[in-house]
């Protein structure tokens, strides 16, 4: 059994084996309030088997990050129907595995998810900050009734006091937009990104904790990128300039988990598919050279 096909970027038995893998993928097909479309479900099968595609050697960093090891758990659905209980069976998992000191990428699912391995992050490594990646805001109050839906998940996140940055907004309702004020939330908005969004990340970025938790809706991209996202906006990020904040973000702090959401595979779009994968181990490339330069 030289390869295991379950496997992210389909690594050997021996890159892939939990005890020395420094960075552990936790497949979360979890999808309960969206709003738009749907099938995000289907969203961490298709990271993985996109992911069988990649070229293990980075050409940016001039090593394969797969040398790290990267474990792939079997997917994760929590059992319970309450949202609550729900998220603190997902929390649960994610704890067990960052207290195992592991890098944890979690894939969704639906942007909701995020706020479990958050509160799993603040609790294992406290002083914690959240940097988002994301076409909408999340500030919701509650949506379509629950106070758990994807549209709300960075209200709770701020609710728990915890420091954000927020990167590509560019559709969000009045009372979000008024809770961004209040608070006086850090946001590079949508229009901003082109013109001095590098400028703007660093400096918001100095005012962060040094410990980082990283929420990558993957409709931050354009939809020209992205069209597998179940509420697409134009105007969004582009490649090259995305991957430049992030290789700033892993030299310049300590990023402890990630997750990547909100991918709703069509079936045809591979190039979404193939992109999130990508983004996982452009990120874990990132962390492994990060962590070296720091010895
Ligand atoms: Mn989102």
């Amino acid at each position: 059994m030289p390869y295991l096909p379950e496997n992210f970027a389909l690594l050997e038995p021996e890159l892939a084996d939990y005890a020395r893998a420094r960075a552990v993928v936790l497949p979360v097909p979890f999808e309960r309030t969206t709003s738009y479309g749907k099938g995000t479900v289907g969203g961490p099968a298709a990271i993985l088997a996109a992911s069988h595609q990649l070229e293990l050697y980075d050409e940016e960093l001039r090593f394969e990050p797969a040398d790290q090891g990267i474990a792939t758990l079997p997917l994760f659905l929590p059992e319970s129907f309450d949202m609550a209980e729900a998220m603190a069976e997902i929390e649960a998992e994610a704890r067990q595995h960052l207290e195992a000191g592991k890098f944890l990428v979690t894939l969704g699912g639906e942007h909701s998810l995020t706020q479990a391995p958050v509160r799993a992050a603040a609790s294992v490594h406290g002083g914690l900050g959240v940097v988002q990646f994301d076409a909408h805001a999340d500030l919701r109050e509650e949506f379509e009734g629950t106070p758990f839906s994807h549209a709300s998940v960075m209200r709770r996140i701020v609710e728990d006091g915890l420091p954000t940055l927020a990167i590509g907004l560019r559709a969000l309702s009045a009372p979000e937009a008024r809770l961004v004020d209040e608070h006086q939330l850090p946001v590079i908005w949508g229009y901003e990104l082109e013109e001095r969004g590098d400028q703007l990340f660093d400096d918001y970025l100095a005012k962060l904790p040094d410990t980082i938790y990283l929420t990558f809706d993957l409709d931050f991209f354009d939809p020209s990128l992205v069209p597998a996202t179940g509420t697409p906006e134009p105007g969004g990020g582009r490649w090259w300039p995305t991957l430049r904040m992030l290789r700033r973000l892993f030299e310049t702090k300590r990023v402890v988990a990630m997750d990547v959401v909100e991918l709703a595979p069509t079936g045809t779009h591979h190039a979404s598919d193939f992109l999130a994968a990508k983004l996982v181990y452009k990120c874990l490339g990132y962390l492994a050279h990060a962590e070296a330069a720091r010895g």
